[in-house]
């Protein structure tokens, strides 16, 4: 990977990168331009009250129970309105679907529509908001299936395989705020340089180590998982798995954060299926809104992300909130992973 410090030169901003790529495309209309610009902007208002959250009286909970039954913090919320404020009259989207929104999110009559649907989670990690550590905002665009534009749209629009994503990234709010995209031609990351407000490129053409040496878990859900998922995890603690040696343990529990450093570094981020809750058989991470970005991430960068018995990106959703088990990072790592998880090892 080349890192592309900003002293080197005046910094390609993200902008100036996207249209380049763009260019490069026949049939670029400038829509989708358009469209992840205004994304940018409202994740600079994002960044801009997460950097200050300890200074106001934001922080805390609003009280209210978000549709996945979990507390819902301010932030989230105010993450949430940003995002769908900002996007909803650009005229380049039929519609959008949030974690924090039950339903597909309609654009309202009074806005033109495009063809272009965006899935994003405001502010994933949120747990960790009142605490300083690093959260993100997650997010993938897909294009409308049905008749464009003239008919209504339908749930079935939205309801696509992540491998349809046309574009998908996240943007880290931590000790400097990070944009990561990928628009199928490899993955690039640029830094939020304050001063001017400009995300400037500082990590072009990631990629993510074959096999790696961190693996990221909430052990405390030991007790809950399968034997397959114990072995699993055994398999990375043990100094006789493939690479010679233990892995490291790192888990933040915020999943940008935990993704981005295995992405930079190597290693596999799981959250597999467990006993805890039954009403979440499939683990905690939601399928449209966080494994699909990054599924789509890893495996430009050249990583894996599977469900433990097949790639992440094929898996055609039933439903928007939809939870899916999730093993993702180095390619040789998450091969581990299903090998385990589907009883092959
Ligand atoms: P959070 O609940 O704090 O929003 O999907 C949400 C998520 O965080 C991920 O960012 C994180 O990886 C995971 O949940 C942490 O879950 P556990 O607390 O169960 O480990």
């Amino acid at each position: 990977m080349e890192v592309n410090t900003m002293s080197k030169g005046v910094g390609t901003t993200i902008t100036q990168h996207i249209l380049k790529e763009q260019r490069e495309n026949p049939q670029a209309t400038g829509a989708f331009t358009y469209l992840i610009n205004e994304l940018i902007v409202a994740a600079k208002v994002i960044s801009r009250e997460v950097n200050k959250a300890g200074l106001v009286d934001i922080l805390g909970s609003t009280g209210e129970i978000n549709i996945q039954e979990e507390h819902v913090q301010k932030l989230d919320v105010f993450a949430n309105r940003v995002i769908i404020e900002r996007m909803q009259h650009i005229g380049e989207l039929c519609c959008m679907g949030s974690e924090e929104v039950a339903d597909l999110i309609e654009i309202p009559e009074k806005y033109p529509k495009g063809d272009y649907i965006l899935v994003f989670d405001p502010l994933d990690g949120s747990s960790n908001i009142d605490v300083n550590v690093s959260i993100g905002t997650i997010f993938g665009v897909l294009k409308r299936e049905s008749s464009p534009k003239t008919a209504d749209v339908l749930l079935s629009d939205m309801l696509q395989p992540g491998i349809k994503q046309v574009a998908a990234g996240y943007f880290i709010y931590g000790s400097s705020t990070i944009m990561v995209y990928t628009t199928g031609n490899g993955v690039h990351g640029f830094t939020l340089y304050p001063s001017v407000g400009e995300f400037l490129l500082s990590h072009e053409n990631i990629r993510i180590p074959e096999r790696g040496k961190i693996y990221s878990v909430n052990e405390g859900n030991y007790n809950y998982w399968n034997e397959n998922t114990k072995s699993l995890i055994e398999y990375f603690k043990s100094k006789d798995n493939d690479s010679g040696r233990s892995y490291t343990s790192r888990y933040v529990g915020s999943l940008v954060a935990d993704f981005h450093r295995n992405l930079l570094k190597g290693g596999i981020f799981m959250y597999p299926s467990d006993l805890k809750d039954p009403k979440k058989p499939h683990g905690k991470l939601r399928l449209m809104f966080e494994a699909n970005p990054l599924a789509m991430v890893v495996g430009q960068a050249g990583g894996y992300a599977s469900d433990g018995h097949g790639p992440i990106l094929e898996i055609r959703p039933k439903e928007i909130h939809q939870r899916v088990p999730l093993f993702i990072g180095s390619k040789l790592d998450v091969e581990t992973a299903e090998a385990f998880i589907s009883g092959k090892n």
